[in-house]
């Protein structure tokens, strides 16, 4: 057995969290050994930076501010929980990660990609994600979805505009790479996203050799 990193990537209400939890269980039932952890956050201090990328606040966050806090948030989650994972053999199945970067900090606040990139070179050295599966739905639904379950964080709070290319940056990343990258539609029913883990599934339990 070896580790395996996976990520959930996606707009919000796009069913991550759902899905990730069902992934899981699913490789769990195999007698594989899965960690589930989520950005930004993941460690006890990494969660109270997520605390300040997402309340609401009087003060606008500078763009280079929010960059920096989300990479050092990823320093810390990787430091303690994801590299130790990966080590063990652990199968690591991460609710967002740096695409999310490239994506709501490169799309949606006009944040250089060279300088994601420099970012992400520096924290994660040559760790990327084995696997990054996109869930990808049109906007109006995704924000539905969040809305109806009430109050909106900081992000939420965007408009149209900022989401379509928040959309479109994951959708660009995944088309470049698609060998890493696999995009389910996510605006179907709940049922028929699981059925295409399960389709996953073979491949997955190949790769880790279990
Ligand atoms: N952020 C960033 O800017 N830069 C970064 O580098 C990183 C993050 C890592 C917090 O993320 C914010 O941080 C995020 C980007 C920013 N911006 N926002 N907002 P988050 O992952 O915690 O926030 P989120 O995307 O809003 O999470 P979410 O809304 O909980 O989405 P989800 O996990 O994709 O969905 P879910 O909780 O599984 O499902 C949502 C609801 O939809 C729930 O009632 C489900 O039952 C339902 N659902 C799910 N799938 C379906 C289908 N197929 N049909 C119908 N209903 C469904």
């Amino acid at each position: 057995m070896s580790g395996l990193f996976i990520t959930l990537e996606g707009p919000e209400g796009a069913g991550k969290s759902t899905n990730r939890d069902y992934l899981a269980e699913r490789l769990r039932e195999r007698g594989v050994e899965v960690l589930l952890t989520r950005e930004p956050g993941g460690t006890p201090l990494a969660e109270r930076i997520r605390e300040l990328l997402l309340a609401p606040s009087a003060e606008p966050m500078a763009v280079d501010t929010e960059l920096l806090l989300v990479f050092a948030a990823r320093a810390q989650h990787l430091a303690e929980v994801i590299r130790p994972a990966l080590q063990r053999g652990i199968v690591v199945l991460c609710d967002r990660f740096t695409d999310a970067t490239y994506a709501y900090q490169g799309g949606g606040r006009g944040v250089p990609e060279a300088r994601i990139a420099e970012l992400e070179r520096f924290v994660q050295g040559s760790l990327r994600p084995d696997l990054i599966l996109v869930f990808d739905l049109p906007v109006e639904v995704g924000l539905a979805r969040a809305a109806a379950r009430g109050r909106l964080d900081r992000f939420e709070q965007e408009g149209r505009e900022f989401f379509d290319a928040v959309r479109q940056t994951y959708l660009r990343h995944a088309a470049s790479s698609p060998d890493r990258y696999r995009i389910i539609d996510a605006a179907q029913p709940l049922e028929q996203v699981q059925q295409v883990l399960d389709e996953l599934l073979p491949q997955l339990l190949e790769r880790i050799g279990g």
